[in-house]
């Protein structure tokens, strides 16, 4: 299956529909998850078109792994949980529901589950003040 461009994270991309914006630079965006699983749960995204990382660049996951590492220390400060999950979905079968390649940072804390994965939305006047705290963590 070729890379689909017409997938909602590639419209995020290139500024066809709103995202509550975390951290830009030339390789990467993140933004806030709009169905969160947790509190400040946010997403990392390469800007190299690519499904997943079995098709990224190596350059490409050089460039998304230093962000994700950044920004999970900005949620960590800003936030202060306790612990930070890291997941990365490769596939449907996977779970995999946006097919350009995408790291979730997840706050974590002892004995709260997680939301279940992409169900509930959340409006963007919600997540704003969270994605605000981040980037002055930055
Ligand atoms: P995955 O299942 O790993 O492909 O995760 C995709 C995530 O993307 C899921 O947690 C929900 C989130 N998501 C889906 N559509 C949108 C959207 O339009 N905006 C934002 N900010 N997040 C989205």
């Amino acid at each position: 299956m070729p890379y689909d461009p017409s997938n909602i994270f590639a419209k995020i991309l290139r500024g066809e529909i709103p995202c509550v914006k975390v951290y830009e630079d030339d390789a990467v965006l993140s933004f806030m998850d709009v169905m969160p699983q947790a509190e400040g749960h946010t997403l990392v995204i390469p800007r190299e078109p690519a499904m997943d990382m079995l098709d990224l660049s190596p350059d490409g996951v050089s460039a998304l792994m230093l962000a994700t590492q950044k920004i999970a220390r900005a949620v960590k400060k800003a936030l202060s949980p306790p612990g930070i999950m890291l997941a990365q979905l490769n596939g449907s079968a996977a779970g995999q529901s946006v097919f350009h390649v995408h790291f979730h940072i997840l706050p974590r804390y002892a004995g709260i589950d997680l939301k279940l994965h992409a169900r509930e939305m959340v409006k963007p006047a919600t997540l704003e003040p969270i994605a605000a705290k981040i980037r002055a963590a930055l």
